[in-house]
């Protein structure tokens, strides 16, 4: 059995809009109002999938959930007289960020040697409150194979899980025990801190981890409150490597002594705060990045074109590339659509080390289908949203019938 990491990507849902539903979100309150463009959303998620698929040999994909949410738009006894934000939360394509999907711990980290995956429940949030049924549903297809897979319900209330979003692994290769890493939050900042320490807990025992190869850390609340609502905004890792900012964590050297504790193949890779301000490596998501490990073994920093676009982003990145460290290419993509929502690279993909033989076929991406993604979106998908669209019965109709239109063609029907 040979485990491989494959990165599943969200495919960006019809009903792709910016409602700013999400506070401590700094692209997603900026672009509140903006029109959106789902078509050109997903078709630039596509185009990733292609360029890793390219490079990695092997990717998944997830689905968009069912949009408008009448169970959410029932609940919430929507007449007209609501805050627009309620309105738009059913509407809310925000499971394309499918990092927040689950945490998963490949298996052979895991007590049974099974691969095991926790859906978020992400209860910080209303909008993505209501993701994890559907998320579970699909995810129990996609790794329902029980030989290989086993997946949890999520973490009960009031427990905030935001998912692998708040959650890295070290391992001196994929398919080697590694040692998980927690990063929580702590309230009480003027943002809420979306990942709870219980939460991780919580994953961590129900996954059968040794607690001798977990690490709990707490994030740094000031940059929480800088807008790093998840740590995925400030630090990446990949095998040996954690790549982050400086600051990180609420205690930076701790957090780097503790890793090292249970891991002491550690390499860091850190970018100083005079290299790129903390507000800089967010607003350009430099950290939000896919930390690949290429077929030769080199690593490649898949990263946002905004971090092409900042003179000290670049600066940094080209003489990382210059010199003699781990990383050794950084590749910038186009996921602007995702980014004015606060979602680049890393957020639109869930990582799950296994046999690829395991995985449901259908969710497996070839060149032939994403060809086929492709014409369905174009034919499907709407061009341009915008937010007082939402409540509309056609462009509810419209959003249907694309979902309904891509699981057809492939072959997914029972998530209808
Ligand atoms: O949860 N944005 C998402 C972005 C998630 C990014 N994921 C990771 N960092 N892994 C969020 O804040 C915005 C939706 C809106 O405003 O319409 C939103 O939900």
């Amino acid at each position: 059995m040979s485990l491989i990491e494959i990165n599943f990507d969200g495919i960006v849902g019809p009903s792709h809009n910016y409602a700013g539903l999400s506070l401590g979100n700094i692209a997603s309150a900026s672009h509140k109002g903006d029109p959106s463009y789902p078509r050109a959303a997903a078709l630039q998620g596509v185009t990733k999938m292609r360029g890793n698929l390219a490079r990695l040999g092997a990717q998944g994909f997830l689905l968009p959930l069912p949009r408008p949410n009448a169970l959410l738009a029932g609940a919430l006894n929507l007449d007209g007289t609501e805050a627009p934000q309620l309105r738009a939360a059913p509407w809310s394509a925000s499971s394309m960020w499918t990092a927040n999907a689950a945490t998963v711990s490949p298996a052979p980290d895991t007590q049974d040697g099974t691969c095991h995956l926790t859906p978020a429940n992400l209860v910080t949030m209303l909008h993505r409150a209501q993701e994890w049924p559907d998320t579970l549903r699909m995810l129990d297809i996609a790794f329902g194979n029980r030989d290989h897979f086993t997946v949890h319900g999520p973490v009960p209330p009031t427990f905030g899980d935001e998912g692998a979003a708040n959650h890295m692994r070290l391992c001196e290769g994929h398919g080697a025990a590694g040692v998980e890493v927690f990063v929580y939050g702590k309230t009480g900042g003027a943002f809420p801190a979306r990942q709870h320490e219980q939460a991780s807990r919580l994953v961590a025992r129900a996954h059968g981890l040794d607690p001798a190869k977990c690490v709990f850390i707490e994030q740094n609340p000031a940059a929480i409150e800088a807008g790093a609502f998840h740590n995925d905004v400030v630090s990446v890792a990949n095998e040996r490597v954690l790549f982050t900012h400086a600051e990180a964590f609420a205690d930076q050297a701790g957090a780097y002594d503790a890793i090292r504790a249970a891991f002491p193949a550690l390499e860091v890779v850190e970018v100083p705060s005079d290299a790129v301000t903390l507000a800089e490596a967010i607003r350009t998501y430099l950290f939000n990045a896919q930390l690949l490990t290429l077929p030769d073994g080199a690593m490649a920093l898949i990263v946002p074109e905004e971090c092409r676009e900042s003179a000290s982003v670049w600066a940094w990145a080209e003489a990382m590339m210059a010199s003699n460290g781990p990383i050794r290419e950084v590749i910038p993509v186009d996921v602007r659509q995702s980014m004015a929502n606060g979602g680049g690279p890393a957020c639109l993909r869930l990582r799950v080390v296994c046999d690829p033989a395991a995985v449901d076929p259908r969710f497996m991406l070839s060149e032939a289908k994403a060809d086929l993604l492709e014409q369905v979106i174009a034919q499907n998908w709407p061009e341009q949203i915008d937010p007082a669209d939402l409540g509309d019965e056609t462009l509810a109709s419209q959003i249907v019938a694309a979902r309904a239109a891509l699981l057809n063609a492939l072959d997914l029907n029972e998530l209808i």
